[in-house]
């Protein structure tokens, strides 16, 4: 049985040595370490009876090994992102804390030891069983740990965790699909469950949200906070030059420095000072401890468009800054924009940071036309006025990302094979009812309850199945009816029966291998059910389909879990 343990001690000592980011992850873990053991105290209360088996986890983390060229390292204490280990280092605090028997490993060397692979014989399959029951990795881990067990990854590959930034989608996962269908990309194709793929934000529910923490205050900051906020202060997001250079600046950094006195964190070496305007007070890149009292001061933490979906806005906000950030229209993808070019989705970012616009929103984010000046200086004004109280969601606090990573440990389960279709109760075998029952007062739809007997997770008793409209996902139908697509539901509606209960009328019934799939298309009357399982994608759409949707509830701040999934 896995027992809490909030001693970081042998955790510390894992994790080694000798790389700045290293030491950045450490230094973290140690700050942090008082927060993750009274909320490892709070969640052993509320899971008081359940039963946690204690697994064997491997974690290496593939872009921090020499052999991957480690670009990250060294651009640490230089304005070099952080947001990547931000979360593996909270991963790794997350499981030590859970009490799972952890492995880390930081080079092949490591690796090769941790699997048992001997080291220099090229590839090499694994012959014995494997000697964990999870590895949480990265793509550049996942094609080191190919390159060493060759084909016997293949029979391993459903313990493996990818913790993947922006998300892949079902379409590019799928190797042959991927092939045919103009979604090859370099990172895609593994044939893995869209699921075992872990974000950093809940981009999109057909891979599982990960996520990281932000430091949540006692009563006693948010007084002082309260107390010291200096309404005219800005910070601006940004510790790399180059996030300062972004086109049209100029003119909303003069409308801002009308008002309030403007900050930076940007790094800059000695001799060549950052090319930011005079009148920014620049502090250079600073420790996290510090850049979170300087947004304790600060009313506002304003964004100019890069970098996307990183951690530092929910700092901003849990320390009672408001975050105003840029609206993209048209929103940029992996088809308009560098940046994404090459990423395995296609998902449509609307603003720098979705998650603050959507999940959090007013008045703690406002998301703006930058290029409107006049909307701007308003937008401006608001913020001096307003009062604002520090807000993290749940999700983001040390309790929900242990609640959140617990419930995947102890229920996610892509070894076993599913059952492509529910078992059909004997009492149906005469005359064969739908499974799905109309709720009072509701036109969706969910499972009967004589069929929640089959094991599932999230379970089947959570399903409400939709049709979305032509030319919408399963994403935004789910999300109009105050719910989430959630794609291991998947497999229940995968039958003729969800289009009859839907009072969709089938003339003909294919089955096919498209991520659209199970969709109707009113214009042939003609129903496509899905032949590979893989396929299953909440995102996409096309104005020929009305698609089938598995939608499912969630708990307040904690969109990952359905409310009976723990
Ligand atoms: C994101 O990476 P970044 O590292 O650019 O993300 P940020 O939001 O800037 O913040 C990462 C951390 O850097 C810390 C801050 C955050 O936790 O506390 N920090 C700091 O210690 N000192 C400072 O002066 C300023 C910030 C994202 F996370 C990555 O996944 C993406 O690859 C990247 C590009 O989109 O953006």
């Amino acid at each position: 049985q896995a027992v809490f343990q909030s001693d970081i001690g042998a955790l510390l000592e894992q994790v080694g040595a000798g790389k700045e980011s290293l030491s950045f992850m450490k230094r973290r873990i140690r700050r942090m370490a008082a927060q993750w053991a009274s909320a490892a105290r709070r969640l052993d209360d509320k899971l008081r009876n359940h039963w946690r088996e204690q697994k064997r986890i491997l974690v290496h983390v593939g872009f921090l090994t020499e052999e991957s060229g480690d670009v990250f390292s060294p651009k640490v204490l230089k304005g070099g992102p952080l947001g990547e280990m931000v979360q593996w280092a909270d991963i790794l605090t997350a499981l030590h804390v859970l009490g799972h028997n952890l492995k880390i490993s930081v080079s092949l060397k490591e690796l090769h030891g941790s699997l048992g692979v001997p080291p220099g014989r090229g590839s090499c399959p694994l012959t014995g069983p494997l000697p964990f029951d999870l590895i949480y990795t990265d793509y550049h881990g996942l094609q080191q740990m190919k390159q060493h067990m060759g084909l016997s990854l293949r029979k391993h590959k459903c313990h493996i965790r990818v913790i993947d930034t922006f998300g892949t989608e079902p379409a590019y996962n799928h190797e042959e699909y991927a092939t045919r269908h103009g979604y090859r990309t370099n990172w895609g194709y593994w044939n893995l469950h869209g699921q075992q793929y872990m974000t950093m934000f809940p981009h999109t529910p057909d891979n599982s949200f990960m996520g990281f923490v932000a430091e949540e205050l006692n009563e006693t900051e948010r007084l002082n906070i309260q107390r010291n906020k200096v309404n005219n202060m800005a910070v601006v997001y940004g510790k790399e030059a180059s996030m300062w250079k972004l086109q049209g600046k100029e003119k909303f950094l003069a409308i801002l420095n009308r008002y309030m006195e403007i900050h930076g964190t940007v790094y800059y070496e000695a001799q060549r000072p950052p090319e930011v305007p005079a009148f920014v007070k620049n502090h250079g890149l600073l420790p996290q401890p510090e850049l979170q009292q300087l947004l304790r001061k600060a009313k506002l933490f304003i964004g100019f468009g890069f970098p996307y979906e990183g951690p530092a806005p929910l700092e901003a906000i849990a320390n009672g800054c408001i975050f105003l950030q840029p609206k993209f229209n048209p929103p940029h993808s992996s088809l308009n924009h560098d940046f994404f070019r090459g990423k395995p989705t296609s998902r449509k970012v609307s603003s720098q940071h979705p998650y603050a616009e959507q999940y959090i929103g007013r008045p703690h984010v406002i998301t703006i036309d930058f290029n409107n000046s006049e909307e701007f200086d308003a937008a401006i004004r608001e913020i001096m006025r307003i009062n604002v109280q520090p807000f993290l969601p749940y999700e983001y606090t040390c309790e929900g990302m242990l609640e959140r990573v617990h419930a995947y440990i102890q229920n996610q389960d892509f070894c076993s094979p599913e059952a492509p279709f529910p078992p059909v109760n004997s009492s149906w075998l005469s005359s064969p009812p739908s499974p799905f029952v109309l709720l009072p007062n509701s036109s969706i739809l969910t499972w009967a309850s004589n069929a929640s007997s089959c094991p599932s997770w999230p379970p089947l008793s959570a399903l409400r199945l939709l049709a979305s409209l032509e030319g919408q996902s399963c994403v935004t139908a789910c999300q109009s009816a105050g719910l989430i697509c959630e794609p291991a539901l998947y497999r229940f509606i995968n039958i003729k029966e969800a289009f009859s209960a839907l009072d969709l009328q089938c003339d003909g019934v294919e089955s096919e291998m498209n991520h659209l799939f199970p969709a109707f298309s009113a214009e042939h009357a003609e129903c496509s059910l899905q032949q590979d399982p893989l396929l299953f994608s909440c995102a996409g759409s096309s104005a020929k389909y009305q698609r089938l949707c598995p939608c499912r509830d969630y708990r307040n701040g904690q969109v990952a879990l359905c409310r009976d999934c723990l």
